[in-house]
């Protein structure tokens, strides 16, 4: 088995991210789990966070805490300041045209249930179709399903090939005068695969059907540029990005936001209230009711801070890297075999091992100190599409090394050499 050679933690050839010093802003990467170093592969779940991130959350706490766009006081005032200038800057991440068009939620899974209610509910009708594919994550499953089953809409699904590359001819032919909203994950939390984003929305836009694209996955690994993209919504979690859970963003184009109804209603969102009749404020107010998590958006500014200061070029060349590694050093292991093969993939590696259930797999890991994921990962039907119930899924990040790799790899080999006895 190839091993990496470095000690250090950094491969300066592929890329210019020093991850020694990077690894060091990580505070919980020090732990020690069960006497052994820690190896966090479990990055598509949630990802770790740097001191700046768990300090911007203390100093929130500690010298800013007030509610927002209500008081008149000076803390309020800072605070709703703040909290309107982690919109601008998400806005920036995202290269949206305007931050008008970043409404914060709580994550990926509110986010496209928004969606689904809002500009679903006024799209959809009885006999039309959405357009979802195999490799959704069930939050981009079930929020359309529940929409389908009230309009009396159905959903139809692109099929993906044995590699688990989406068939883009079939996805072509699949856009009809019935189709609504095709809804699509851009990177495959399960097996990896990058999705054509760009060039889906293209084919979308010909036949003049918006596109939302759940952006969970490809956000924290590669820039997403939402002009360039020219999806008609995006979405995407801040937990999975170095911040906090419990923040996530929803990108719209004003064309769509402008006319949507409100998504829940209460304070925060309204005009003017009498018993006889509300009237709204204009987005993205209007989609944010009662009290938001403001140290959750003001954090996840520190975490896109951070992001941007190490770069998504490198992120991704660097993840790559990894990925890179991980799949030659894992294919050398007796009987395990890698699902999900694309050419285009990101930060995920998701194996079976002979007929280890992965729930073992991932128990025996866990004995080194090792943290992957296993299961079905949220994707029942895309599981079913290759024959597995479940997987293990190992899920890499910018201070993940070629070492941990390596010793995954030496566990997984324990595993092997257990069950061979
Ligand atoms: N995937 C995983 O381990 P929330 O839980 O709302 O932040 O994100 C939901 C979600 C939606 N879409 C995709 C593509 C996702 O990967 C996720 C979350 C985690 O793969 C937890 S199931």
């Amino acid at each position: 088995m190839t091993q990496s050679s470095q000690t250090t933690a950094f491969d300066s050839q592929e890329t210019s991210l020093d991850v020694v010093t990077l690894r060091a802003r990580f505070p919980i990467l020090a732990k020690r789990i069960r006497g052994n170093p820690f190896v966090y592969f479990d990055n598509a779940a949630t990802t770790q966070k740097p001191q700046s991130v768990i300090d911007a959350l203390n100093r929130y706490y500690t010298d800013q805490n007030a509610n927002i766009h209500r008081g008149i006081h000076y803390l309020s005032e800072q605070a709703t300041e703040i909290y309107e200038e982690a919109r601008r800057r998400a806005a920036r991440f995202i290269n949206a045209p305007s931050e008008r068009q970043v409404i914060f939620v709580r994550g990926t899974t509110e986010g496209i249930n928004l969606i689904a209610q809002t500009f679903g509910r006024q799209k959809v009708n009885s006999g039309d179709e959405i357009l979802i594919s195999t490799l959704e994550h069930h939050s981009n499953i079930v929020p359309w399903q529940l929409l389908a089953e009230e309009r009396g809409a159905s959903i139809k699904v692109i099929p993906i090939d044995d590699r688990g590359v989406l068939d883009f001819d079939a996805y072509v032919k699949m856009l009809n005068d019935r189709t609504r909203i095709v809804a699509l994950s851009h990177v495959s939390n399960a097996i990896g695969t990058v999705v054509p984003i760009a060039e889906m929305c293209k084919e979308a836009h010909r036949k003049g059907i918006p596109v939302v694209v759940d952006g969970a996955q490809s956000a924290p690994h590669m820039k997403v540029d939402m002009q360039a993209l020219d999806c008609d919504f995006f979405v995407f979690s801040g937990h999975k990005m170095f911040g906090p859970t419990g923040i996530g963003i929803v990108y719209g184009k004003d064309k769509w936001l402008c006319d949507m109804p409100p998504y829940e209603g209460g304070g925060g969102m309204i005009q003017s209230v009498t018993f006889e009749k509300t009237t709204f404020l204009d987005y993205p107010g209007r989609f944010e009711a009662g009290t938001p998590n403001i140290a959750g958006a003001i954090v996840l500014a520190t975490a896109m801070d951070f992001i941007e200061s190490v770069g998504l070029d490198n992120i991704a060349a660097y993840e790559n890297g990894l990925l890179d590694y991980a799949t030659e050093i894992f294919s050398q292991i007796d009987g395990l075999r890698i699902i999900g093969t694309a050419p285009d993939k990101a930060a995920v590696l998701s194996f079976i091992l002979n007929d280890v259930h992965p729930h073992d797999i991932s128990t025996f890991l866990d004995q080194d100190g090792i943290a992957i994921r296993a299961g079905h990962h949220c994707a029942q039907p895309l599981m079913k599409r290759f024959g597995v119930t479940g997987t293990a899924r190992a899920s890499f990040s910018i201070y993940n090394t070629k070492e941990e790799i390596d010793l995954v790899a030496e566990s997984l080999q324990k595993i092997v050499n257990f069950f061979k006895r």
